[in-house]
């Protein structure tokens, strides 16, 4: 508990320092607990549900487990050094064997197992049971930097870059937040149930922040899931956490956690659309991640699915040029008639390979 007192005050100090350096805070100061601390120790400050749950799992039902253990080996230790060296006891025992305490040290450790289990599934089950979803995005990792892609609201894939070390003083960031900050971050609205298709396009990657509890592998071919609640606004950061090639430290995670009002206003600068929209056989997103049993005829020519050169003018591409010009995929699944085609991104990855 001490040195989760001192990691705070630590962090306190920090976003004192840094207030006062960055008056005019920008949205990424607003809240600096969203990311690694010098000096800290401790789990980052939880932000999401489940990263209270695997807090409180850690400080309650692990530590004190562990604490006691290595108490109790280190008095057997002393113990044994203290009372049977050489000289405190000249003359050994010469049994060996004793039934009781070989059932007693087989017993226990199952025991403890076990109980720690209990609470460990319950964890785990949490993380698997997505709740009633608000948002889904898609984040897929490459070598090396995170796409991202909001596929309900009909934004294409965009890339978010590390920003460059020169970049980050540029922007008067603090230097700590080189290898964490991006060009293009994840945006999310406050308080909803946000819920991120992870894969990859070349190797596994990893899409993990500390702060929401995620930690998720990316692997090409698969579509894995997780999810998060932001509670409050501000800026948090995570990183790739698979060794992914020489890159993998200059591929970091920031998601941007805003209100609902600002989030409107960042997809309709995205060109996105803020009424979600849907394919016959599901939604889009569905339809990405391929649960709604609708039949996909890769293999049959699909005019549809080709990435065409000119967008298909519909309705979304009339009233948002930005979409013209970025997500002729995405569009036209969106709206035409033969949504069972193939995904928007998984015909450049394909075609890629
Ligand atoms: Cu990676």
């Amino acid at each position: 508990m001490g040195m989760g007192t001192r990691a705070r005050a630590m962090i306190g100090g920090l976003i004192a320092s840094s207030t006062l350096a960055l008056l005019a805070a920008p949205a990424w100061a607003q809240d600096l607990l969203g990311q690694p601390t010098n000096g800290g120790i401790d789990l980052q400050p939880a932000a999401s549900p489940l990263k209270h749950d695997a807090i409180w799992f850690h400080n309650v039902v692990l530590m004190p487990i562990i604490t006691g253990i290595c108490l109790l080996v280190l008095g057997l230790l002393l113990w044994i050094v203290v009372r049977y060296n050489k000289r405190a006891n000249p003359t050994p025992a010469r049994w060996s064997h004793n039934t009781l305490v070989e059932v007693v040290w087989t017993v226990l450790p199952v025991l403890i197992l076990v109980f720690i289990s209990l609470f460990s599934f319950k964890l785990l089950f949490s993380y698997h049971d997505t709740p009633k979803v608000d948002l889904t995005i898609k984040a897929t990792g490459n070598q090396w930097n995170w796409a991202y892609e909001y596929p309900d609201q009909g934004i294409a894939e965009y890339v978010s870059n590390m920003l460059p070390e020169a970049e980050v003083a540029q922007r008067g960031m603090p230097s700590a937040l080189y290898r964490l900050a991006v060009d293009e971050p994840l945006v999310v609205p406050v308080g909803k149930t946000v819920r991120v298709l992870t894969t990859a396009s070349d190797v596994i990657h990893a899409f993990a922040l500390p702060a929401f509890g995620l930690k998720m592998d990316a692997i090409p071919g698969r579509v894995n899931e997780q999810w998060f609640r932001a509670e409050r606004v501000g800026t948090y950061y995570g990183q790739c956490s698979e060794l992914c090639g020489v890159d993998h430290a200059f591929m970091p995670i920031e998601i941007r956690v805003v209100s609902q009002a600002d989030f409107d206003a960042w997809v309709v600068s995205k060109g996105g659309s803020l009424t979600p929209v849907a394919a016959p056989g599901g939604s889009v997103a569905q339809n990405v991640v391929g649960t709604t049993g609708a039949p996909t005829e890769r293999n049959v020519s699909t005019p549809a699915a080709e990435p065409a050169a000119g967008a298909v003018p519909t309705a979304q591409t009339a009233t948002t040029p930005a979409a013209q010009t970025n997500q002729p995929a995405a569009a036209t699944q969106a709206t035409a008639p033969s949504a069972n085609a193939p995904a928007p991104a998984a015909a450049p990855a394909k075609a890629a390979q």
